[in-house]
C-alpha cells in the first residue's frame, strides 16, 4: 500500500463556515494543533482508497487581519485548497480572489488543486449567491488565472457534500500524482467542474458558418486535455523537486 500526505488548506473569510467544515469532515475526537505564530489549526485524518493510503493535513486559518504578514507558512507546502464563501454573503465570494492570489502565491504556485465551496446552502431562505452566479464568478477567476476550478455546495450544518468533497479532492491529487488506476469517487452529485459546466454553454453557442462538436467529441477532447493537464502537473512537482534539490 502507498502512502500519501497531503496538505489541504482552508481559506475564506471569517465566520464563512471553514472550522466548521473541517470539524464536520473529521468527526468526534480527532487531534488538533492550533500554530499561534500564523494563526492557523490543523488536525489530520486518514483515508483508503483502492491501494493508496491518504493522509490529509487539513489546516485551517483564523483570518484575523493581524495575522496576514506571518500567513505565508501557511500556505508552504499545501497540495490543495478548499476556497470557502458563505451563499448568504455575496461578499464573502468575491473575496476569494484575494484568497486565491494569496494562495497560489503563499505556496509558491504548488497547489494542484482548487475548489470553491458554497457552505451553508441549508439557509434557503437566506441565501443570497445562486450556483449560476457562483459557477459565472468560478469561470472568470478561470480566465484571470488560468487555474481549474471544482465547484460545490456543502452545509456543515447537515453534512451535505462535506464527506463528498473530500473524496473527490482525494480522487484529483491522486490522478495529478499520476496514479490512474483509481475508482472515481461514486457520489460526485453537485461537484461541478467548473470548465466542464461553462465549456458546455459554449458549445450551445456556435458561431455561424463553424461545425459544431458533438458532445462525445467534446468529451473525448475533454479527457485528453485533463490527461494532459495531469501530466504536466506531475513534470511541475518532479521539476519542483530537483529544483528543490539543487538548492
Ligand atoms: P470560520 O471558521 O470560517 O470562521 P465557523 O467559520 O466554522 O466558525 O462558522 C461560523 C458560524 O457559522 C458558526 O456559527 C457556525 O455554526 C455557522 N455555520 C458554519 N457552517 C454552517 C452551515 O453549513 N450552515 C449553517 N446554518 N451554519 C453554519 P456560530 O453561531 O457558532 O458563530
Ligand atoms: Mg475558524
Amino acid at each position: 500500500m502507498r502512502k500519501w500526505n497531503f496538505k489541504i488548506i482552508l481559506a475564506g473569510d471569517g465566520a464563512v463556515g471553514k472550522t466548521s467544515i473541517r470539524e464536520r469532515y473529521m468527526g468526534k475526537g480527532f487531534q488538533e494543533s492550533y500554530l499561534k505564530t500564523i494563526g492557523a489549526d490543523f488536525a489530520t485524518k486518514k483515508i483508503e482508497k483502492n491501494e493508496e493510503q491518504i493522509t490529509f493535513q487539513i489546516w485551517d486559518l483564523g483570518g484575523q487581519d493581524s495575522y496576514q504578514s506571518v500567513r505565508k507558512s501557511f500556505y508552504k507546502g499545501a497540495t490543495a485548497a478548499i476556497m470557502v464563501f458563505d451563499c448568504q454573503d455575496p461578499k464573502s465570494m468575491t473575496n476569494l480572489s484575494n484568497w486565491i492570489e494569496e494562495a497560489i502565491e503563499g505556496s509558491n504556485n504548488g497547489i494542484l488543486s482548487y475548489f470553491v465551496v458554497a457552505n451553508k446552502v441549508d439557509l434557503e431562505e437566506s441565501r443570497r449567491v445562486s450556483r449560476d452566479v457562483a459557477l459565472e464568478f468560478c469561470n472568470r477567476l478561470e480566465i484571470e488565472t488560468g487555474i481549474r476550478f471544482f465547484y460545490c455546495e456543502t452545509s456543515a450544518l447537515t453534512g451535505q457534500n462535506i464527506k463528498e468533497t473530500f473524496d473527490f479532492l482525494a480522487y484529483r491529487l491522486l490522478l495529478a500524482n499520476n496514479i490512474k488506476d483509481i475508482d472515481p469517487p461514486i457520489e460526485t452529485d453537485g461537484i461541478i467542474d467548473v470548465k466542464e459546466a461553462m465549456g458546455t454553454k459554449q458549445i450551445t453557442e456556435t458561431p455561424a458558418g463553424m461545425e459544431a462538436v458533438s458532445r462525445d467529441e467534446f468529451d473525448e477532447l475533454v479527457v485528453k486535455v485533463e490527461k494532459l493537464e495531469d501530466k504536466l502537473n506531475t513534470l511541475q512537482t518532479i521539476l519542483k523537486q530537483i529544483v528543490n534539490k539543487l538548492k
